[in-house]
């Protein structure tokens, strides 16, 4: 019956490698690390998350929802959507809940893997779908250990706490500090903002959808089809081409909303202090038509004076104030490099991963990596982590590894399929000649796109190309033996 496949991680990516797996009529199971499924949203509970894709484009294109309620929904609603997809999916059955791979070795021709429970068994394939934004990084800020009050992570909110009237105060300036802002600046009794950089914050409504249209959509799925490709290409033909550098008349139309949006902003000092110094597209842009807002209001005060550290009362800065707080959010970003960590994996020769990729990781078509036969990812080295939604993503991914569990399959026993050294280092060559064309390169910003070498690990080329570049694996490209 098939290949014996291991997914790891039972987010939006497992859950899609597994529907396909599985449809393809092989042996799936899935292994999670947490106690349920859901992936970022089960880990973002922050008030006021919400997904800054289209809800009708953040949908597996084989599990469309004539539901969503909200033109961006929030992250509860999209973590019911994984759950009902899992579920209609024949997906949910196969998760092992709690249990963290920490190995995965190939012996022979085969992957054991074992997992916090123990030895899990060997399997002939494994698909590693472990997410990119998913290990919490607290900042290195002297005395945050020092701190009287409740502090935490952006993705680690205490499930109990409620702000009301509280003085809090947030570290960081990029979607989850900018969502958390505009949710509870209304009923804090002060919100301290402390900005390192500012953010360009592009304005888009998030209207609800009426009842009459949802039905509409249950009614007639091929409205909700015809939805998802004007949406698609208004993200990925117009949103994405521009920031690759294929479409500077799109660009010019993001740059010149995110500064009509900041022009909401009445105190010519404090829009000063929100107006970033780099290009527009060059962080992750920052999707809000209440930040502002919020940032006016009486309850906030935006910080720019440097944190110089933490103490018992609350946060000083450089000009020797002391910021009193009862909370304080670190919305720090994650470790986008250290995904599969602290996983071990060794492929052919006792090569292990971590060296592999100690400088900077690399992969062919971000999916397959020299030495490790039938190891594959989904979001690996060079995914589009900032140009498409990353369910469209996923789902080209997961299609490209299903092309190769068929050449792997195709020998009289499971065959070992691993990208060949050369047709990798081209790839890798074209990906780095091509990223100076991209506004995360050219556009003079920091972000947790470039990787520790310097190097930014997103995907440089148009969705055309991305697609493309997944429709089929080339056999010339790997080893099969
Ligand atoms: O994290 P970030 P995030 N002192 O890395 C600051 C997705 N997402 O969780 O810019 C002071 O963007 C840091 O400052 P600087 C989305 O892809 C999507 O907000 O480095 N400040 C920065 O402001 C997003 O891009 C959604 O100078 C410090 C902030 O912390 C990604 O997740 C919602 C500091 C980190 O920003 C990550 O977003 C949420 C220090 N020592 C997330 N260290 C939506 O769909 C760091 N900072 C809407």
């Amino acid at each position: 019956m098939g290949l014996r496949i291991a997914v790891i991680g039972a987010g939006a990516s497992g859950i899609a490698a597994a529907a396909r797996m599985r449809a393809a009529g092989h042996d799936v199971q899935v292994f999670e690390k947490a106690a349920r499924l859901g992936g970022t949203w089960r880990e973002n509970r922050y008030p006021g998350v919400a997904c800054d894709i289209p809800s009708h484009l953040y949908r597996f294109s084989f599990a469309p929802n004539p539901d969503w309620s909200m033109e961006y929904a929030g992250g509860a609603e999209i973590l019911a959507y994984l759950d009902r997809a899992a579920r209609d999916l024949g997906v949910a059955g196969l998760i092992r809940c709690g249990e963290e791979v920490r190995r995965a070795a190939l012996e022979g021709r085969r992957w054991r893997l074992t997992t916090t429970s123990g030895d899990a068994g060997a399997f002939d394939l494994v698909i590693a779908a472990m997410g990119v934004l998913h290990k919490p990084v607290l900042p290195a800020i002297p005395g945050r250990e020092a701190f009287a009050g409740r502090s935490f992570h952006s993705a680690r909110w205490p499930e109990d706490l409620s702000l009301d009237g509280l003085r809090v105060g947030v570290i960081g300036t990029g979607s989850s500090a900018t969502q958390i802002v505009s949710a509870v600046a209304d009923r804090v009794a002060r919100i301290a903002l402390f900005q390192r950089t500012p953010q360009w914050i592009f304005s888009v409504p998030n209207r609800p959808i009426a009842a009459a249209k949802r039905e509409a959509f249950a009614a007639e799925p091929e409205r909700m089809r015809g939805l998802y490709d004007m949406l698609g290409e208004a993200m990925n033909g117009r949103f994405a081409a521009a920031l690759v550098g294929r479409n500077p008349e799109a660009l010019a139309e993001i740059e010149a909303n995110c500064r009509a949006n900041l022009a909401r902003v009445r105190d010519p000092d404090l829009r000063a202090r929100l107006t970033p110094d780099y290009e527009v597209g060059c962080k992750r842009l920052v999707i809000s038509d209440r930040f502002y807002e919020a940032i006016q209001s009486p309850a906030a005060q935006l910080v720019t004076d440097p944190i110089e550290r933490i103490e018992a009362e609350g946060v000083r800065t450089g000009d020797g104030a002391l910021h009193a707080l009862d909370v304080l959010v670190f919305a720090t970003g994650f470790d986008t490099f250290n995904f599969h960590r602290p996983m071990k994996v060794i492929g052919r020769a006792g090569r292990d991963l971590d060296d592999d990729w100690a400088g900077s990781s690399r992969a062919l078509r971000s999916v397959a990596v020299p030495g490790y036969p039938n190891f594959f990812f989904v979001g690996g080295p060079n995914s589009p982590i900032g140009n498409f939604s990353f369910l469209m993503t996923a789902e080209a991914q997961v299609g490209f590894i299903a092309g190769l569990a068929d050449l792997v399959e195709a020998g009289e026993a499971p065959r070992l399929v691993e990208p060949r050294e050369d047709a990798t280092q081209d790839w890798n060559a074209r990906l780095e000649a091509a990223m100076p064309g991209t506004v995360w390169a050219a556009g003079g910003c920091s972000s947790w796109y470039f990787d520790r070498s310097g190097k930014v690990a997103s995907w440089p080329w148009t969705y055309e190309d991305f697609t493309a570049s997944l429709a089929r694996p080339d056999p010339a490209e790997f080893h099969l033996a």
